[in-house]
């Protein structure tokens, strides 16, 4: 594989590092100004950059071979297409919001699985912005980065996702979930240790493919912008969950009514999950992930049949909830188990996966890990 030196012919200034996340409880409410609880993972992106004075960006992926370069005068949304999208995005939002970047070399490398839910595609415009902004010399509050993150790849990469993945991956701190209000922008750094309860979290990576640049993620944040306009509130998180019965009688259309009950319901979760934590009671955090599945397999439509088959399948091995994490349709799902269990759920979720004639799933260490920043 080769070096920074090899391909750029100069050495590099520095590195910078952003992780993934799995979303403990909250799905499909950040864009509805509601409330979520990511960890970030340990695997993560790294950049690792030199500064140019020609204006012009080399980016390239030890992934892949080749040098993809552009001119960051002449970026303009959709202007980079495939993965350099997102450096060139990360480039174009700081340009368009004032700071004073350069030009760049960039080598990419990662140890996060791309399309399994776990949100490499923040994880890579954070760690560029982070090394843009690193290689410029110029501070910013992670929560402004993360805002910028979000514009690039809603404005730049055309994907209409909210703010809660490139939150966690510049604002999340090791040991602890982020309780991240979305409508306050208020967060809440919430010990997570599960291992100090006898328990572990499972992450599995369902192996099925998964994008939500697609329709199916846009589709659903249609219908809750629509049924928010339907109920004359600016967002779904306005309709308080005691006013959920009577929101839904003035909703006309049956799956229209469907995600709004999730998303409301899934609000309440994150408040009773946050409650539970702070209260020290991390075991009956459980059911509500469960509950949250149910919800999000009922009524949200956006579970895939390796989804439900390893949640079904975590639950009848004893786990004390389990869930799907992220966009859905494919990706990855939490289950939380009693500490000696754990190797035994995993078996069991291989052994019905193999059964069922799927792709055999894979397991990550679910250590809550810190947020971006500068290694070397
Ligand atoms: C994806 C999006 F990028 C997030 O903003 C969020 O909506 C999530 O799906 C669902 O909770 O990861």
């Amino acid at each position: 594989m080769s070096t920074f030196e090899e391909i750029f012919h100069t050495a590099p200034d520095g590195s910078w590092r952003a992780p993934g996340r799995v979303n403990l409880i909250g799905e499909h409410t950040d864009y509805n100004d509601g409330l979520v609880m990511p960890i970030a993972l340990p695997n993560q992106i790294v950049v690792t950059a030199s500064a140019r004075t020609d204006g012009r960006f080399a980016v390239a992926t030890k992934g892949q071979p080749g040098v993809i370069e552009f001119t960051l005068a002449d970026l303009a949304p959709g202007s980079v297409e495939d993965w350099a999208a997102y450096p060139a995005g990360a480039a174009w939002v700081l340009r368009e919001a004032g700071y004073p970047i350069g030009g760049a070399n960039l080598l990419v490398d990662s140890d996060l699985p791309s399309g399994a839910g776990l949100s490499s595609s923040a994880a890579l415009l954070c760690a560029t912005a982070v090394a843009l902004l690193g290689l410029s010399g110029v501070e910013v509050d992670p929560a402004e980065v993360a805002r910028l993150a979000q514009k690039a790849e809603n404005s730049y990469v055309g994907a209409p996702v909210g703010l809660m993945d490139q939150m966690a991956s510049m604002c999340c701190t090791a040991g602890h979930a982020l309780y991240f209000d979305i409508r306050a922008m208020s967060t809440d750094q919430i010990p997570f240790d599960p291992a100090a309860d006898g328990l572990a979290l499972l992450v599995v990576d369902v192996k099925a493919p998964h994008r939500h640049v697609d329709g199916e993620y846009a589709a659903r944040r249609k219908s809750c912008e629509q049924a928010a306009a339907e109920l004359g509130v600016p967002a779904l998180r306005s309709v308080a969950f005691d006013e959920l019965d009577d929101a839904l009688t003035r909703l006309t259309d049956d799956v229209v009514r469907r995600r709004v009950r999730h998303v409301v319901t899934e609000i309440r979760r994150v408040e009773e999950a946050v409650e539970l934590m702070h209260a020290g009671r991390l075991r009956d955090v459980g059911p509500l992930f469960t509950a949250s599945h149910v919800s999000l397999r009922d009524d949200f439509e956006i579970t895939v049949p390796e989804l439900d088959v390893a949640v079904d399948t975590a639950l009848a091995a004893g786990a004390l909830g389990a869930r799907m994490t992220g966009g859905g349709f494919g990706g990855c799902i939490i289950a939380l188990v009693e500490a000696d269990s754990a190797d035994a759920t995993l078996a069991a979720i291989e052994k019905a996966f193999a059964d069922h004639g799927f792709t055999a799933p894979t397991s990550l260490a679910a250590t809550p890990s810190p947020g971006a920043s500068r290694i070397s």
